[in-house]
């Protein structure tokens, strides 16, 4: 069997996203620290930018991004596939793949930084560790205040502010609890086994709003099965459990569907649109990371965060399952889009597709389908 290194950090909401479904995977690997020296020795040279987590297996490939890292793995390690195999619960797990990687990142940073004051020995402490595994403890605090700035400092183009905070944890508030009643009931997101929306929402759940002192304390005392589900999937019964019968999708996740289509939706098909437009204005240029600010809603706020370019490569995974739906199952999924609002978005074209090339975390045009 392949031995895989997982290079991330406990405190990386993307590495837990890949940590958790190597454990499920029941893979042999190792989790590997992503210190300053690891980004100079493997992360840069590897993979061309600084950026957690980096799977890498004995014979020399490097994967990153946690999308591509556990497809990369499925391939090879199909069973008990975290992708169900029918195509509404498909839909709905690549939907909160989707939501949990792109838009949870708003609590999940609010809840990091805007409150750092009653949690800043711990947030500190472990970007210093992170850094400088050897450094004693008041010198990862100095040096986590260093390495941590740019995190820090990017809340705002999140869309964090004191405007928006109210939204936020209003927004956050109602997930927990419509998850909180969906976890009562069942192990996980579509059944006893954990899909590939399981593991895009632990990211946030647990990296941050689950570990970090602040927002841990109210994921306990709010929802605590939220809290036995992040453990669950930190602790899984590896290689086991079914996605529910009949292709059935839980009547508890018709809330969390319904604010997804409500405000993360809309916000992905505005960066679509312009996506297409910086592509037609610059032919064959990489498309930046960030387009600018646009306006967004959360819990009742409203405000800009700005435009992540990457969001259109991470949708277009649902849409495309979606679009190449046939006849009966597409009337399924119909149905469900339809109670839940997002079928007018599913059914938007997208005109131009974004591909991710090696080296680079820029997003191009992609020409040919795939
Ligand atoms: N879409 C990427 C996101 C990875 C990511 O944003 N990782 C953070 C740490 S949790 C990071 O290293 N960010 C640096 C950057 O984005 O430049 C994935 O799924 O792996």
């Amino acid at each position: 069997m392949t031995q895989y290194t997982l290079y991330g950090g406990e405190l990386s909401l993307y590495t837990g996203k890949a940590r958790a479904y190597m454990r499920y995977k029941k893979l042999d690997w190792h989790e590997e620290l992503a210190t300053r020296e690891i980004y100079k020795s493997v992360i840069l040279p590897q993979i061309g930018a600084p950026i957690v987590p980096v799977l890498a297996t004995d014979a020399g490939e490097y994967v990153q991004d946690t999308t591509d890292i556990i497809d990369f793995l499925e391939a090879r390690h199909p069973d008990y596939s975290v992708y169900p195999d029918t195509p509404v619960q498909k839909l709905v797990a690549l939907l909160l793949e989707c939501y949990g990687d792109e838009w949870l990142i708003i609590p999940a940073m609010h809840y990091r930084w805007s409150v750092l004051e009653q949690q800043s020995d711990f947030i500190l402490s472990e970007f210093g560790r992170l850094s400088a595994p050897e450094a004693s403890y008041e010198q990862q605090i100095e040096i986590g205040r260093k390495t941590s700035a740019p995190f820090r400092s990017s809340i705002v183009a999140l869309g964090v502010t004191q405007e928006t905070i109210p939204g936020i944890e209003r927004a956050y508030a109602t997930l927990l609890e419509q998850l909180n009643n969906h976890f009562t009931q069942y192990d996980y997101l579509l059944g006893s086994r954990p899909s590939i929306g399981d593991f895009g929402l632990l990211g946030p759940l647990y990296a941050h709003l689950g570990r970090d002192p602040v927002p841990k304390a109210i994921m306990q005392e709010t929802a605590p099965a939220v809290y036995r589900w992040v453990q669950r999937m930190n602790a899984p019964e590896p290689l086991s459990g079914e996605f529910l019968a009949d292709d059935q999708v839980p009547e508890s996740l018709y809330g969390v569907l319904e604010t997804l289509c409500a405000d993360f939706l809309p916000d992905v098909l505005d960066v679509i649109v312009h996506n297409e437009k910086w592509m037609n204005d610059h032919p064959g240029e990489n498309i930046p990371r960030a387009l600018g600010m646009h306006p967004f809603h959360t819990g009742g706020a409203s405000g800009e965060r700005y435009m992540h370019s990457y969001a259109q490569w991470m949708y277009q995974r649902p849409w495309r399952h979606y679009q190449a739906l046939l006849e009966q199952d597409r009337e399924h999924a119909d149905a469900l889009l339809q109670k839940v609002g997002g079928l007018t978005a599913l059914q938007t074209p997208i005109n131009k597709f974004v591909t991710r090339k090696p080296g680079q975390l820029e997003l191009t045009e992609q020409h040919t389908p795939t």
